[in-house]
């Protein structure tokens, strides 16, 4: 755990008790804070109580009184759709709103670090897909090498949950747009974006607040390099915004859609080959077709950016393609999962929203689709042009239905996962692919993303017992 910096005697509300809320109260109290906590939740508040944790009613007259600051979870909307009741009680007493990622990058550095012969340094991810997969990637490509790495933030450990950092260590962070959002400081060394579609929209107001809640990972502070992917419109305008002139090599431009030029610095992808460039000329080249974890262009671009991120960290590009070749993947991101009779059961469960599941709909070949699920706002017409190598979508979900409507590719309701498993796997041909990637939340009829993956794991097992 890292214990919070200047809170010694301060009274600190805490909203929120799962993951990152019980390790902020956590790390305040070993900082010598007295945390108040609250979960709308009464499991979550006896969980918080046994620990020793204060629970009150942050909502009620007064609770504001003497607070120094109030440190809100990522997963409780502050501002939109509505601003939240205990947020504008806070603010209505002029009492600051945190999270726990701005009190990490307050805390981190301390006295020990005087005697280290390398200062830790800390990587910071966002981006709207790839985050967790460029994160684990850097993680990976680290400890590879045996320097000394953590890993935190939205890919499920609480940022305060970390160790305090030792001599040459570098943390490494993937943070949401709910986390940048509220962050009062955000201090990376090195920053990554990884791109930009939409999501989350209802929380950031449309697309302009939730860019621009990324954006702050580059503006309260700034990073002394960051790793821009420029394929869409936002990237290029950060990268252009945070750069010099053309050769500032402060700024690394990645790219899976064009040959980057110019006097900076690039890493791109094309047909499959990562090529850096510095000062005009090239430095690597590493052929990423065979590599097992990292399928399709999407990975491609987590590759650059993670291969950009330990560039800027010293390792030299052999180094770092020996470690492409032995990432192992993340569950739930086109992990393939079983090869029955010639058809590849593939679990791309994380492929929420409609560029994830675009991008997975465009790495495979020959595709009988599960799909379907709590829709996002905006409808599925932007998923028009990447049903080409469908043959048929087996529709998940409540509304299965009208979900399969928007749908231009041939359509089968099956409105479970079982159902849609036996149905896909009945029809699949030797050298199809059935590919779980729902383009919606899971939260109609499952607890998390992770769970409908699981079943579908479990429903291509059971069709060998059938
Ligand atoms: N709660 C309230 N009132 C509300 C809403 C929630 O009291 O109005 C309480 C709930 O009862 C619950 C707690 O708040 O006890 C949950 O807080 P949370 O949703 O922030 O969940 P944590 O367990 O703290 O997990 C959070 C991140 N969750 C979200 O952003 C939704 C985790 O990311 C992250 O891994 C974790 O902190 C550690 O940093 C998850 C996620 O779904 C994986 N992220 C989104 C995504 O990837 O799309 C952004
Ligand atoms: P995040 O943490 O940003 O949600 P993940 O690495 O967990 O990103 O991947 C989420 C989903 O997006 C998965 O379906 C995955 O296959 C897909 N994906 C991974 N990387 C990218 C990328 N660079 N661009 C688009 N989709 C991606």
């Amino acid at each position: 755990m890292i214990p919070v910096t200047g809170v010694q005697n301060q009274k600190i509300a805490v909203l929120g008790l799962g993951r990152s809320g019980l390790s902020a109260a956590r790390a305040l109290r070993a900082g010598g804070a007295t945390p108040v906590c609250w979960d709308d939740n009464p499991a979550a508040r006896t969980r918080a109580e046994e620990e020793g944790f204060t629970c009150t009613d942050l909502s009620r007259t007064g609770a504001f009184d003497d607070v120094a600051a109030l440190i809100v979870s990522p997963g409780i909307p502050h501002l939109y759709p509505a601003l939240n009741p205990v947020v504008a009680a806070a603010l209505t007493s002029g009492v600051p709103v945190d999270n726990d990622v701005g009190l990490f990058f307050r805390s981190f550095a301390t006295k020990d670090w005087e005697s280290f012969d390398t200062p830790p340094r800390v990587v910071a991810v966002t981006g709207s897909n790839g985050k967790s997969t460029t994160s684990a990637l850097i993680h990976h490509i680290l400890t590879s090498v045996n320097r000394p790495t953590q890993l935190a933030g939205n890919i499920g450990r609480g940022v305060l949950d970390l160790d305090p950092a030792i001599d040459g260590e570098v943390v490494v962070l993937e943070l949401s747009s709910y986390q940048t959002d509220l962050a009062r400081a955000l201090t990376p060394d090195v920053a990554v974006f990884t791109n930009l579609s939409p999501d989350h929209l209802d929380r950031h107001a449309g697309m302009g607040g939730y860019f621009a809640a990324k954006r702050r990972l580059f503006a309260e502070g700034g990073p002394d390099r960051a790793v821009i992917g420029v394929d869409e419109p936002e990237g290029l305008f950060l990268a252009g915004q945070l750069a010099e002139a053309p050769s500032d090599d402060r700024v690394i431009r990645i790219s899976v859609a064009s040959k980057l030029t110019g006097p900076g610095w690039q890493v791109f992808s094309r047909k499959g080959f990562l090529s850096e460039y510095r000062k005009g000329k090239q430095i690597a080249s590493i052929d990423l077709r065979e590599i097992k974890g990292l399928p399709g262009a999407h990975n491609h671009q987590n590759a650059c950016a993670a291969y950009a991120v330990a560039r800027t960290l010293g390792l030299a590009p052999r180094v770092i393609e020996t470690a492409l070749h032995s990432y192992p993947g993340l569950p739930h991101r086109s992990q393939v999962i079983a090869t029955r009779n010639g058809v590849t059961f593939v679990n791309d469960s994380k492929a929420t929203n409609l560029d994830s599941a675009a991008k997975a709909l465009a790495a495979f070949k020959s595709i009988r689709w599960i799909c379907g699920g709590l829709e996002k706002e905006g409808g599925l017409a932007a998923l028009k042009d990447s049903v080409g190598a469908v043959s048929k979508a087996y529709v998940i979900g409540r509304d299965a239905e009208g979900f399969a409507l928007q749908l231009t590719c041939p359509t089968e309701i099956c409105t479970d996962m079982a159902t849609a498993v036996a149905r896909a796997a009945a029809d699949a041909q030797e050298g199809d692919t059935v590919l779980l990637a729902p383009a919606a939340a899971s939260f109609d009829q499952y607890d998390n993303f992770e769970q409908r993956g699981d079943d579908f794991a479990a429903c291509v097992s059971a069709l060998d017992q059938a």
